[in-house]
């Protein structure tokens, strides 16, 4: 059965949330983790994306798409599937594909008025400042006006969204930080009838002053459109985001080759994004979770 517009919540057990044991006293103390899952699943045409938002009780916010259903197939001799697909039955292929997922988050970090910081960690030289090689560190830089960013592996880059407006008890803005652990790079060529149609996906991270009739990466109208519309163009206005509304549109995706196992009907592949606390709160928020006990375990 099909529930058209419908949205699931429930709350979930997540393992443990943190654990020690202190080896003088011979004592343990344990908490375990609980989430609130708000989800709901579209059907498009084979294939079914189904979208959670995971609220930690660590103050971690985390979006997570489970592609399932059934992949896109045709025809082939049966022992020759090409180059550009994967046979994952015998005389049917699965083409070889990518999914491109771009979220506009409208962030409000301690506030309306934030700032986001590009940090990347930076290896010092062997060197009388370095002498053991195991120095490195992270350099900060604002972005003041609205641009398109690119993932940095080689760095670690990060981006932190921080209150112009909050300090935290150690006197530095509160915030969040965004790990791009889920972006992959786009095979498709940015000249192709595809590629023109879907600019914004060949950089990871667009940031634009919040305007409310700038809702979606590809324009309002995506499927017929030349590719002029969109968050790339939205970015040319070249507005200040230092200390202003500012929307962060984060891209993401899959990068799928068939396999067997995806056959007939598809296991959920995943991918997403996680908003961590980073100096947002002052010290571990989870510290009043009660002890929890478990009956059918026989350690006291
Ligand atoms: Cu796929």
């Amino acid at each position: 059965m099909c529930m058209p517009n419908a949205i699931c919540i429930h709350e979930e057990d997540d393992g443990i949330l943190w654990k020690h044991w202190d080896f003088r006293l011979d004592q343990t103390e344990v908490r375990r983790a609980r989430r609130l899952v708000i989800s709901t699943i579209a059907t498009v045409g084979n294939y079914e994306y189904a979208c959670y938002w995971y609220l930690y009780l660590d103050g971690t916010i985390e979006f997570e798409i489970k592609a399932t259903g059934i992949i896109n197939t045709a025809a082939c001799e049966p022992g020759k599937p090409g180059r550009y697909g994967t046979e994952v039955a015998p005389g049917v292929l699965g083409h070889i594909h990518q999914h491109h997922f771009c979220a506009r988050l409208d962030l409000a970090v301690d506030g309306d008025r934030n700032r986001v910081v590009e940090c990347d960690t930076q290896v010092q030289p062997l060197g009388p400042d370095n002498p053991y090689g195991n120095a490195f560190y992270t350099t900060q830089m604002i972005l003041k006006t609205e641009s398109g960013r690119e993932r940095n592996p080689d760095t670690e880059r990060y981006w932190k969204f921080e209150s112009a407006t909050a300090n935290n008890a150690l006197g530095h803005a509160t915030a969040y930080k965004l790990h791009p652990e889920g972006s992959v790079r786009p095979f498709v060529h940015p000249e192709s009838p595809s590629g023109r149609r879907m600019p914004f996906v060949y950089k990871q991270l667009w940031l634009t002053r919040h305007h409310p009739q700038e809702r979606y990466p590809g324009g309002e109208f995506m499927n017929h459109c030349d590719g002029s519309a969109g968050v790339h163009q939205y970015v040319t206005q070249g507005r200040n985001i230092d200390g202003e509304d500012v929307v962060a549109w984060h891209v993401f995706g899959l990068h799928h080759l068939p396999r067997p196992e995806d056959f007939p009907v598809q296991p959920v592949a995943k991918t997403g994004f996680k908003l961590v606390p980073v100096g947002f709160f002052d010290v571990n928020p989870t510290l009043d979770i009660p002890p929890s006990g478990n009956n059918a375990s026989t350690s006291v």
